[in-house]
Parts: C-alpha cells; sequence; structure tokens
C-alpha cells in the first residue's frame, strides 16, 4: 500500500517536473522595438510630448497627414526623417542616451516658428 502511494507520488512529481521545463523554455528572446508614432500637418506634431527612457531604443515614425512638405528633427542629435510630401511616412531608430528634453521640430524653412514643434521626455 505504502509502496503504491510512493509510485504515484514520483509519477505526479515527474509529470511536474515535465510541465515546468516546458515552461520554463523561452518563446522568444528577441524584444519588440517599440514605435512611438509622430504625424505631422500645418503647423504641429500630434502628439507633440512623448516621454521616453534612457538607454532604450524606440523606432520613430513620422507620417506627414499635411498639404506641404515635412520632416521630423531631433534637436541636439544627428536624427531626423527625410523630407517628406503629403501622405508619406519616414522612419528612424533612436536611442537616448541621456535624460533630459529633446526638442523634435520640422526644419523646413519656418515651420517651427509656426508651431511645428514638441518634447521628448527622457527619464
Ligand atoms: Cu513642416
Amino acid at each position: 500500500m505504502k509502496k503504491k502511494f510512493l509510485i504515484i507520488v514520483v509519477t505526479a512529481l515527474v509529470l511536474l517536473t515535465a510541465c515546468n521545463k516546458a515552461e520554463q523554455k523561452p518563446v522568444s528572446t528577441a524584444t519588440e522595438t517599440k514605435e512611438v508614432i509622430f504625424t505631422g500637418n500645418e503647423f504641429s506634431f500630434q502628439p507633440n510630448t512623448v516621454n521616453l527612457k534612457a538607454g532604450e531604443t524606440v523606432k520613430i515614425v513620422f507620417k506627414n497627414q499635411g498639404k506641404f512638405v515635412h520632416d521630423l528633427v531631433i534637436e541636439r542629435t544627428e536624427q531626423k526623417t527625410k523630407q517628406i510630401g503629403p501622405n508619406e511616412e519616414d522612419s528612424f531608430l533612436f536611442t537616448p542616451e541621456k535624460a533630459g528634453t529633446y526638442a523634435i521640430y520640422c526644419s523646413v524653412a519656418g515651420h517651427r516658428d509656426f508651431g511645428m514643434e514638441g518634447s521628448l521626455i527622457v527619464e
């Protein structure tokens, strides 16, 4: 009787271990790159303030929903989209190294003065 009980316990343990092993198997180590999508028109970005984490790579996507050519530039970095026409989009990967506020703006002449700017707040 005692032996039978022991066999059941051992079988249960073996099954449990097998289950745990299956669960611990890594599904995927690749993490998806977070996308931050900005739309632009005459003359603003939507959204115009976005919070990011230092050291975390994000894909900055800019979609032109206006009638003019626009781009998206991150101040103090070399990073920007191409100047794109209506209904076009462009993107780039951005990894903010340090905490702080990075201005974004459209570099087409006059657009920033008309309000085409915003902020990336890096924590
Ligand atoms: Cu513009």
